[in-house]
């Protein structure tokens, strides 16, 4: 390095520093530490510049002709006014472009967040007063803790064992209802180590304030490690999925070469399955659940309603292990004879 280059170098240094402690001295915000945070806050900003500048301008413009068009003499008249065209355009045309702008950019947002990539790392969240449960692929449990790694998409499959609760991580910008009886399914991509608080943000009882816990974003390789590290202990829930296939007589009815009374169930997990009344759906995590939960619900084409339905019968934590299993059954391949399930399109 030449002399000027560790100049520039000591600079940028010292800048970051010192951007570190502003940010510090100033929590407006929190931490920007996912790939969500940077489109939520200019966003954020752009709309709370828009509306800080009409409410400065109007707030002047009152106060302004406040003093101009008092009344100067007593017995002074107005003069009327009939009203003006072009001011009439100018205040429906400029707040309607920048409302439409506001709508047009949180749409790009909203629908980013909405809809995950395919190569998501699927971790299983189930809310109950008042704590988190979180289960990682391996099936290693956590609670009030979930450790992701940094720069992989990251998909949060969301359960509630009792009330409405809502899973909120402020430095990932994001945040989701967590909804008895239903997955919600949310995702991002941590684009810095670290950790971050986490917290219920629906109000769900006396515990709600403390019902929240943290983030802690690793590098792969350290992920990696971790999670093999201290998984000696725990079930792999996929052998506990098909453990649970066998004890509830499932695979009774679900054979594997889909010869039996109901389609098999292999490679169902992302196609796209036709349903009695003609229509499709993709095969997710909630249509799995709602098929195990309310099977009469969307009954697959091709099949009698003859499933009984499991409510009640399983933790929401044995619903997972039996989803995993159904979701392991990808490699195998879709047999076509009589299942409902359409070829690839619609493949995750
Ligand atoms: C009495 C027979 C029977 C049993 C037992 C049974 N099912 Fe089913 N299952 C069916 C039939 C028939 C269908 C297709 C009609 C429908 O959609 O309800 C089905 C559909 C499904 C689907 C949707 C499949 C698709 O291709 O879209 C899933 C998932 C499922 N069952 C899972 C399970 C699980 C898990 C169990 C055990 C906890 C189970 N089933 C037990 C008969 C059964
Ligand atoms: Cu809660």
């Amino acid at each position: 390095m030449s002399t000027r280059q560790i100049v520039q170098h000591r600079k940028l240094a010292h800048d970051k520093e010192r951007n570190k402690t502003v940010q510090a001295d100033l929590p407006l915000y929190p931490e920007q530490a996912s790939n969500f945070a940077m489109s939520v806050d200019g966003l954020m900003a752009y709309i709370t510049a828009v509306c800080a500048f009409f409410a400065i301008a109007i707030t002047a413009a009152i106060i302004y002709f406040f003093f101009k068009y008092r009344r100067k003499h007593p017995g002074e008249v107005g003069v009327p006014i009939h009203g003006d065209m072009r001011l009439e355009t100018a205040w429906i045309v400029v707040p309607l472009f920048l409302a439409l702008t506001m709508f047009g950019w949180g749409a790009v947002v909203y629908v980013d967040f909405r809809r995950a990539p395919m190569d998501t790392l699927d971790i299983y969240v189930i809310g109950k007063q008042w704590m988190w449960k979180i289960q990682q692929p391996t099936g290693l449990r956590e609670i009030n803790e979930l450790h992701v790694p940094v720069g992989r998409n990251v998909k949060l499959i969301l359960a509630s064992e009792d009330v409405i609760h809502d899973f909120s991580v402020p430095a990932f910008r994001v945040k989701m209802d967590v909804v008895p009886g239903h997955y919600n399914t949310m995702w991002f991509r941590p684009t810095k180590a670290g950790r971050y608080h986490f917290f219920c943000q629906q109000y769900c009882g006396t515990n709600h304030a403390l019902m929240g816990g943290w983030v802690t974003v690793m590098e792969p390789m350290e992920y990696a490690a971790w999670l093999s590290g201290s998984s000696e202990a725990t079930a792999n829930p996929v052998l506990a999925g098909e453990k649970l296939f066998a004890e509830k007589a499932c695979n009774t009815c679900h054979v594997t070469n889909g010869t039996g009374r109901a389609p098999s169930l292999n490679g169902v997990y992302g196609a796209n399955v036709l349903l009695a009344d003609g229509s499709a759906v993709t095969a997710d995590d909630a249509y799995l659940r709602e098929s195990i939960l309310n099977p009469q619900a969307k009954i697959v084409a091709g099949y009698a309603p003859l499933m009984p339905s499991f409510q009640g019968q399983l933790t929401e934590e044995q619903i997972i292990d039996l989803t995993s299993y159904i979701k392991s059954l990808q490699s195998q391949p879709v047999p076509t004879k009589g299942s409902g399930v359409a070829p690839a399109t619609g493949k995750k």
